[in-house]
């Protein structure tokens, strides 16, 4: 989770997840993330407009934002990309093919042999990575920020991938997906990749592994926990972070939802 790497502490990150969204859980000030965007694809615009804003600050910042195969297809993502383009915005945009949306297999999500191609039609590069290959990835990506750093612009970056298990607890994928092409995927695990690439390295052990697997365990459990134990959302929230000010209309919406009209 990119998030947690840049500082959000993972309770916090639970917490909303769970529904209890409140001070406590926030991001804190001097993390630089933006909440978890439910909308497809429209974090693409935010991270459009904050690379453009680095842009005209001189700031040496680069945005990275990240969009399912899925999400490609929403008018957000045309928008985002266009602009960004246009302005040369610092930003990368991370996509990650895992062939699936719900349902829908990917090749009916565009009809171009692949999703790197659609960058040329925003006039910056795209690039095609093994997404089960950790270390090509990262490689891709630090070219793609050191891109956007000199000034030359966004890139985007097609991750190819396989998702491993259901979208959600409400999908049932043995109703639409073939299970050879699942147990294709599992030989080319980018977990068993790294372990296996490491190991033979010396860099790596099954007592190694053993320890990492139930200390990530034990810190994940913690989090859980503590993440129970933050106070659950007000609906009259739902008014808050969008305007500085509230509109009339939505003053009055207020008022009547907490029951002082
Ligand atoms: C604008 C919008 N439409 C529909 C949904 C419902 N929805 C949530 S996830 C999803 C599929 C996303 O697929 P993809 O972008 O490939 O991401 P993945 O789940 O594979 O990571 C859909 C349709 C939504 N959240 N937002
Ligand atoms: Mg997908």
């Amino acid at each position: 989770m990119a998030v947690v790497r840049h500082g959000y502490p993972l309770e916090r990150v639970a917490a909303n997840g769970m529904g209890r969204i409140s001070d406590a859980s926030r991001i804190p000030d001097d993390v630089n993330v933006l909440p978890n965007q439910v909308a497809l694809a429209a974090q693409l615009q935010h991270a459009t407009g904050l690379a453009w804003g680095l842009k005209l600050q001189k700031k040496d910042s680069v945005v990275m934002t990240y969009v399912g195969d899925g999400g490609s297809s929403e008018g957000d993502f045309h928008e985002a990309l266009n602009l960004a383009g246009v302005m040369r915005a610092p930003v990368v945009f991370f996509l990650q093919n895992n062939q699936w949306a719900i349902s829908t297999p990917s090749r009916r999500q565009t009809a171009t042999p692949s999703f790197a191609l659609r960058a040329a039609g925003y006039g910056f590069p795209g690039v095609s990575v093994d997404g089960n290959d950790v270390l090509a990835v990262y490689e891709v990506a630090s070219e793609a920020v050191k891109r956007a750093r000199a000034g030359d612009g966004p890139t985007l970056i097609e991750s190819l991938t396989y998702r491993m298990s259901f979208h959600n607890t409400t999908d049932n994928p043995s109703l639409y997906e073939d299970p050879k092409e699942r147990e294709e995927a599992q030989r080319r695990d980018p977990i068993e990749r790294v372990i296996k690439h490491l190991t033979r390295r010396g860099l790596w052990s099954e007592e190694r592994d053993r320890e990492t697997r139930a200390s990530v365990r034990a810190e994940i459990d913690a989090a859980l926990e503590r993440a129970a134990t933050y106070p659950p959302a007000e609906p009259s929230q739902v008014f808050e972070h969008v305007y500085a000010e509230l509109p009339e209309r939505l003053r009055r919406q207020r008022a009547e939802l907490l029951g002082e009209s």
